[in-house]
């Protein structure tokens, strides 16, 4: 293995900045970006809360080794399961000097409707809900809607399966049967009693999966049970508790954070979601996401037809021959409504 050196001018560079470091010395990044940094090396962000950024070096160099790193001030904001080059500029720390291309780029909404990244090059969402809290269909198609507008494949994954209840989930056992006809691949696990979890992390063998939903429904504890123990080299994600008096999660991860699966495939874990915002869609985008009604674009007797009271409307005729469900077409109208009140 051939091991690039950094010369002895880079490495007394590197010494220099981590001295001034350990002296509380931070200058900005603009600043040292005239000094000679360390070679350019290939990395993988697996983490970005604040300012800072957790790379993992994927550069021969230090294969592995994980770098708490700035960015340069020109880059866009980057994304757990980024491609970066960066620069080291410390035995621990560097600079991400470039973004590379992405395959696919996750973001939402925060509170002032500005999109904030969440995860990057994801190829499966993994929508996951429970018995405790609640699933609401309006949030599973909101998730569906975002997963087809960009072309990500996504699963449905109803962790808990140790606490159903036959009659308390009824519901929520016709609301995945409705899922199911609809075509979506459907898990059911427990990641407390391990039931089910090799057959999802073999259905997400290869895959860069980002797992959503509301906090509370498991989604770090389902990172864990997939990833075992075989890699003590990362810590386990953090589960949190249950609050006692609503069933509802706590919040617990506050950033998303990319874990790989032993062998092949990687894990990113995401807080789960506070706000219910929709992303930037035209009513056109949120009908494609409902995928079973494509046979019916365009079909109805009015091209403007909005499907309610009009004569020979496609999709209301589709709802009676019970092609469609009328939980998923009243769920269409409830995320158009959000659309049209922005
Ligand atoms: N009974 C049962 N409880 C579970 C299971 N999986 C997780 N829990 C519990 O659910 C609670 C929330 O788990 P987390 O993994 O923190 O949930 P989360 O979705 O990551 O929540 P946020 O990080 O807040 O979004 C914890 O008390 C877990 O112990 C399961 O399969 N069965
Ligand atoms: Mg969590
Ligand atoms: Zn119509």
């Amino acid at each position: 293995m051939t091991k690039r050196r950094l010369t002895q001018q880079q490495r007394g560079r590197i010494d220099r900045n981590q001295a001034l470091r350990e002296r509380g010395v931070r200058k900005p990044v603009e600043d040292r970006e005239t000094e000679a940094l360390g070679p350019q090396l290939t990395g993988l962000v697996i983490c970005h809360f604040g300012q800072q950024l957790e790379i993992e070096c994927t550069s021969e160099e230090s294969a592995g080794k994980v770098y708490r790193c700035f960015q340069r001030t020109n880059l866009p904001a980057l994304a757990t399961g980024d491609r970066v080059i960066w620069q080291a500029d410390g035995e621990t720390s560097g600079v991400v000097v470039a973004l590379k291309e992405r395959s696919s780029l996750m973001a939402r909404p925060n509170q002032q409707a500005n999109l904030r990244p969440i995860a990057a090059n994801v190829s499966v969402v993994a929508i996951t809900i429970a018995p405790l809290p609640e699933a609401f269909a309006n949030l599973i198609d909101r998730y569906l809607v975002m997963a087809s507008f960009l072309k990500l494949r996504p699963i449905l994954v109803l962790n808990k399966t140790d606490l159903l209840d036959p009659e308390r989930d009824a519901k929520l056992e016709a609301m995945l049967s409705n899922y199911a006809r609809i075509g979506y691949d459907i898990h059911r696990v427990s990641s407390k009693q391990g039931t089910g979890v090799d057959a999802l992390q073999a259905a997400l063998k290869e895959e860069t999966v980002v797992f959503v939903g509301q906090s509370g429904v498991g989604k770090s504890s389902l990172v864990n049970a997939l990833r075992g123990d075989e890699d003590d080299a990362q810590h386990s994600a953090i589960v949190g508790g249950m609050s006692q008096s609503r069933d509802k999660g706590t919040h617990t991860t506050t950033a998303a954070r990319l874990y790989h699966l032993p062998g092949s495939g990687d894990l990113i874990d995401s807080p789960g979601i506070r706000e219910f915002g929709l992303w930037n869609l035209d009513p056109q985008m949120l009908f494609d996401g409902f995928v079973e009604f494509a046979p019916y674009r365009g079909a109805c007797r009015f091209r403007d037809c909005k499907h309610q009271q009009e004569p020979d409307c496609a999709l209301k005729q589709a709802v009676e021959e019970g092609k469609i469900s009328p939980e998923r077409l009243a769920s269409y109208f409830f995320l158009l409504s959000t659309l049209e009140a922005k």
